[in-house]
């Protein structure tokens, strides 16, 4: 059973957010870190744009180039795979492109209940290992500073880099820091046993494994090691892919990770239902999980949920912690950012 959502609200969509550029349309705003900076709530949002021209019978596939910003390859539609919203293969040699690009940009909450500012700070692509886009920001606080890890997309794969802020209006970039294909990385928010730990989630065409989160060590956030699998799917409604959600948060019984899962896509379609699910793991040996929400905690439900880009996907990003509430800042249908309330004791209830 899903658990109880104490507070559900709509924060924004693409209709809140300008363009980067005047040849781009914003298709969606989804999938945002969180964190407090001098009292308020700050988002850092995925937003994917994709080109306003349309060609009959061509798709646009847009993508970064240093010197020239953004560049659109068009492409004859008999010579692509469209079945996936998300990305399109070529039918000649199988390599996929996607149809949008996105970037990161700030917006400022106030408490976190709705929209004061959707600023014009934005994180580009910088880099060609970026050509696709940046993606599925997570923050955490560090030593006194803001540290992002996010999904670097180019024709080299799906990557995880770090940049880090003090004030989210500058930022530092430190490069890739998990090579591909890797994404939905977490930093905790504390050393443990003197090490910066994340839980990381590769994935390979060879097919050995199921859908699976791993946890990494590291000295300085650069250079990770001492990999070990920390939890795969094991049920239908996370047999596709699980990855992490938010960084975890510390809770006197362990750690406290949220994270999506997706079922097997039904036949025909590309895409399964991404639900989401917790794990509590050890306070001093986090790679050791000690409960499991044997059931969603949360399934697609609400209309922004169900219909969108990818319908069908709730995908919680961002967390703040008032209380005894968990605030969860989540995309919805890969089209909208929504906030969802759920207690923190509902949750560490329903595991075993
Ligand atoms: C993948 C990524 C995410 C996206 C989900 C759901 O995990 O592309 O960015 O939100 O799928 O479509």
């Amino acid at each position: 059973m899903p658990l109880a959502r104490t507070s559900e609200r709509l924060l924004l969509g693409p209709g809140d957010v300008t363009p980067s550029h005047d040849d781009l349309e914003v298709i969606g705003v989804f999938n945002p870190g969180a964190a407090i900076i001098a009292g308020e709530v700050v988002l850092l949002a995925r937003v994917a744009e994709r080109p306003r021209e349309r060609r009959p019978g061509f798709t646009p596939l847009p993508r970064w180039t240093a010197g020239e910003g953004i560049t659109i390859d068009w492409v004859a539609d008999e010579r692509l795979d469209k079945t996936d919203p998300r990305v399109v293969k070529r039918v000649s040699n199988g390599q996929t492109r996607l149809t949008f690009v996105s970037h990161l940009r700030v917006v400022r909450l106030g408490d976190g209940s709705a929209v004061r500012e959707v600023s014009s700070t934005r994180l580009d692509p910088e880099s060609d290992g970026e050509e696709y886009g940046l993606e599925d920001p997570r923050i955490t606080v560090l030593d006194g500073r803001y540290r992002i890890t996010y999904v670097a997309v180019s024709c080299h794969g799906v990557t995880t880099a770090l940049a880090s802020t003090g004030d989210f209006q500058r930022f530092e970039r430190h490069g890739v820091i998990l090579g591909p294909d890797n994404k939905d990385v977490v930093l905790f928010p504390e050393r443990i046993k003197g090490d910066y730990v994340v839980i990381h989630r590769p994935s390979s065409p060879a097919g050995f494994h199921r859908p699976e989160m791993w946890l990494a060590r590291s000295p300085d956030l650069i250079h990770w090691g001492r990999h070990e699998p920390l939890y795969g799917g094991q049920a239908d409604w996370e047999a596709d892919r699980v990855g992490a959600g938010p960084p975890p948060v510390r809770t006197p019984e362990g750690w406290l990770l949220i994270y999506h899962a997706s079922s097997r896509p039904k036949p025909g379609q590309r895409v399964g239902v991404y639900s989401v699910g917790a794990l509590l793991l050890d306070l001093e040996n986090p790679a050791h999980v000690l409960k499991r929400t044997v059931e969603p905690i949360l399934v697609p439900t609400s209309d922004h949920e169900t219909r969108g880009f990818v319908a069908g996907v709730v995908f919680p990003t961002g967390l703040i912690e008032r209380g005894p509430t968990i605030m969860l800042f989540s995309g919805a249908a890969d089209e909208r950012t929504t906030v969802l309330e759920l207690d923190r004791d509902d949750i560490l209830n329903a595991m075993s």
